[in-house]
């Protein structure tokens, strides 16, 4: 089966990447970029009306998959025998809880609220609030993250490389541009990052979309 991925460079479109090049899936990439508002755009929004990456498309399905969690678990099952879906019931529940709450909390709410306040008021008088309001959460998230990798587990989900873990790479690399102190801030969660970065499946990803996880330039306002 063949898929083809719409990504920007480092969006969250970065996590299903590193899942189709570690699952050593035959793929395409077509490159959408949200900086430059292509996403918003006419030919784009034929293709996912939702305007958003990262829609996969799947042979033989009319219709592109959206949602990063729904990519996450149909690459992972289409490819059991890489177990980064993990095969145990609780272990599974592990893994969904971090790519749900990373994909509904920390990326929908708290980096929209940061990167994206007119979505959630169309008063420009409210958005210096949400801006604040965005960093403030995504702080505590970040503490609550490390709070969780410090007991030493290795990964996101003790017992192995899942999917989780790239979806978490995403965010140390959004919190570095930022500008939040990770390595400081965030030591074990640094050590993991490193970790899943010398995969080579990762390396691969990130230079073809041309980055790196300090993504050392910080620009505060978006992607
Ligand atoms: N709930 C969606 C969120 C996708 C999303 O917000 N993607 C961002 C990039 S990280 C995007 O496409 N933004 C384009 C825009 O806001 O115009 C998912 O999980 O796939």
């Amino acid at each position: 089966m063949t898929y083809t991925l719409y990504y920007s460079p480092s969006a969250c479109s970065l996590a299903a990447h590193i899942v189709l090049r570690e699952v050593g899936a035959k793929f395409n990439l077509e490159l959408v970029s949200v900086r430059d508002g292509a996403t918003s755009q006419a030919p784009y929004l034929a293709i996912n009306p939702k305007g958003r990456v990262p829609p996969l498309a799947i042979e033989g399905e009319s219709r592109v998959l959206t949602e990063l969690p729904a990519i996450l678990v149909f690459v992972a099952r289409q490819f059991p025998e890489t177990t980064l879906l993990p095969a145990g019931l609780m272990q599974e529940a592990r893994c969904l809880e971090w790519i749900t709450w990373i994909s509904v909390w920390v990326h929908s709410v708290d980096f929209g609220w940061l990167w994206r306040p007119g979505r959630s008021s169309r008063d420009g008088a409210h958005h210096e609030t949400l801006t604040k309001q965005g960093l403030d959460v995504i702080t505590d998230a970040l503490k609550d993250i490390e709070a969780q990798l410090a007991d030493g587990r290795g990964w996101a989900v003790p017992g192995g490389y899942r999917i989780a873990d790239p979806f978490v790479l995403v965010l140390y690399r959004w919190s570095n541009r930022i500008g939040m102190p990770m390595s400081s801030l965030c030591p074990a969660w640094t050590e993991l990052s490193y970790r899943i970065a010398a995969r080579s499946a990762v390396v691969a990803a990130l230079n073809c979309e041309g980055i790196t996880i300090e993504a050392r330039q910080v620009i505060a306002t978006s992607i």
